[in-house]
């Protein structure tokens, strides 16, 4: 018998490939393909070819014209290339196409997101929600799939739902996809239960959302004095975090950090990551995290605005953050700090302007107070009732009785005047 060994872990070799289609312009499709590269490395590739070629749109049965493709087969067998990554999603024909000319593993955009999120899902909820997507994005890819759903070896694409599974009918799948579902929806009501306790609790919850490598965490880690992992690779946190924040004078909120968003996100993975997402719409407060040195953040805005919306975040208030403002120059600043006046402007890193973001959080919350003198009916339940809240979210200043009547001085959150039923003095 061969002495078993452990293989040495070595990056796939990856090819990129890119299309500039009507009017995408050179400089935007190498952007994508730049933002692919990132991806491609989150993945565990390494990127040794990139190609784009300019075509109206893309080719009905193999997405590159068919002189592209061959010179494609043969670059990738020189260069050893394992694994060729489109910049889109293919479609189930075209992807058994192409692998039929390329001769070695083809995996679209979409499949490398779910791969990565794949790599990264800690949680079992994360764990569950990346195999739901994973699994819609394959079912309509099993009819009549050779090849591409039979591929040996581990790498992209290869994680996830094993072998097995995908060759299984359409049946099992589905059936599996419901079960993952009626988890999730378990995890999702849990979720709400959890929320629905905070929200009683009066305790407001600011939501940190951003596109991937904003540096939500670096600024949830300022903002909450934590630990959490924070680095330059794409999507690296999936699983949401929620860490209470006690400010100098002793009110606090909740702080939320979620997974990122991205360009063209497969829809699979928003309507998986649902419950996730939820946190956002319920949240008193959306701080949108900004790369304000990206030099294509007006398009990374517009996506994240797009995941908002899908979600239904869009009724909360927001705030614009713009971050990495060490990375800027005085002049680039100035002319931001122009355009976009009502915006913040911080460095989660050095943590410049970071006291005025709690500052502005705080308003924002009304978490300021008001002091306000209420009297109570010490014999009513109702009132007794009043009493406790008021010393569970208010500082109680002064408390007299007088004449059987309680009289109660106390400093009142804003946002609460109305339901410890105070008015402002
Ligand atoms: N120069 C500079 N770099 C920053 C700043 N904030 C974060 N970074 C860097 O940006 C990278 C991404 O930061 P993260 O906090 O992981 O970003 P994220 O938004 O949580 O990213 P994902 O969880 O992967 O979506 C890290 O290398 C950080 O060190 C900043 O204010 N200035
Ligand atoms: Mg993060």
């Amino acid at each position: 018998m061969p002495q078993q060994r452990t293989p040495i872990a070595r990056l796939e070799r990856a090819a990129l490939v890119g299309l500039m289609a009507g009017r995408v312009r050179r400089l935007e499709a190498e952007r994508s393909l730049d933002e692919l590269a990132g991806l491609a490395s989150a993945a565990g590739a390494e990127v040794v070819l990139r190609v784009l070629q300019e075509r109206p749109k893309p080719d009905p049965s193999t997405y590159l014209g068919a002189g592209k493709i061959q010179t494609l087969a043969a670059s990738c067998s020189e260069l050893r290339v394992d694994v060729v990554v489109f910049d889109n999603e293919l479609t189930p024909a075209q992807l058994r196409q192409i692998e039929a000319a390329v001769g070695c593993k083809i995996v679209d955009r979409t499949q490398l997101i779910l791969d990565i999120f794949a790599r990264r899902a800690r949680t079992r909820e994360g764990k569950l929600q990346v195999e739901l997507a994973q699994l819609k994005y394959l079912l309509p890819r099993l009819v009549g799939a050779g090849t591409a759903l039979s591929r040996l070896g581990g790498g992209i694409g290869t994680r996830g739902p094993g072998e097995t599974k995908l060759e299984t009918d359409r049946r099992r799948i589905r059936t599996k996809i419901h079960a993952i579902s009626e988890d999730i929806e378990q995890v999702r009501r849990r979720r709400g239960q959890l929320r629905e306790r905070r929200h009683k609790a009066s305790v407001p919850t600011v939501a940190l959302v951003g596109y991937t490598n904003a540096g939500k965490t670096t600024l949830f880690n300022v903002l909450t004095r934590s630990n959490a992992e924070a680095s330059n690779a794409l999507f690296v946190t999936l699983d949401p975090l929620v860490r209470q924040v006690r400010l100098p004078d002793s009110r606090e909120l909740l702080v939320s950090d979620t997974v990122g968003f991205i360009d063209r996100l497969p829809h699979a993975l928003v309507a998986a990551f649902r419950a996730t997402l939820e946190e956002t719409a319920d949240a008193d407060l959306v701080l949108h995290v900004i790369d304000a040195s990206a030099s294509d953040r007006d398009r990374r805005m517009a996506a994240v605005r797009e995941v908002l919306d899908e979600v239904g975040a869009t009724e909360v208030p927001l705030v614009e953050v713009y971050n990495k403002c060490d990375a800027l120059t005085g002049e680039e600043r100035r002319r931001l700090q122009e355009q976009e006046p009502d915006a913040l402007y911080i460095s989660a890193l050095t943590g410049q302007g970071v006291d005025e973001l709690v500052e502005t959080i705080a308003s924002r919350l009304e978490l300021d107070v008001r002091r306000v003198t209420l009297a109570f009916d010490p014999d009513a339940a109702e009132d007794r009732e009043r009493i406790a809240r008021l010393y569970r979210h208010a500082r109680v200043v002064e408390h007299e009785v007088r004449d059987g009547r309680v009289s109660i001085v106390a400093d009142v959150p804003r946002r609460l005047l109305d339901r410890l039923g105070g008015q402002p003095r």
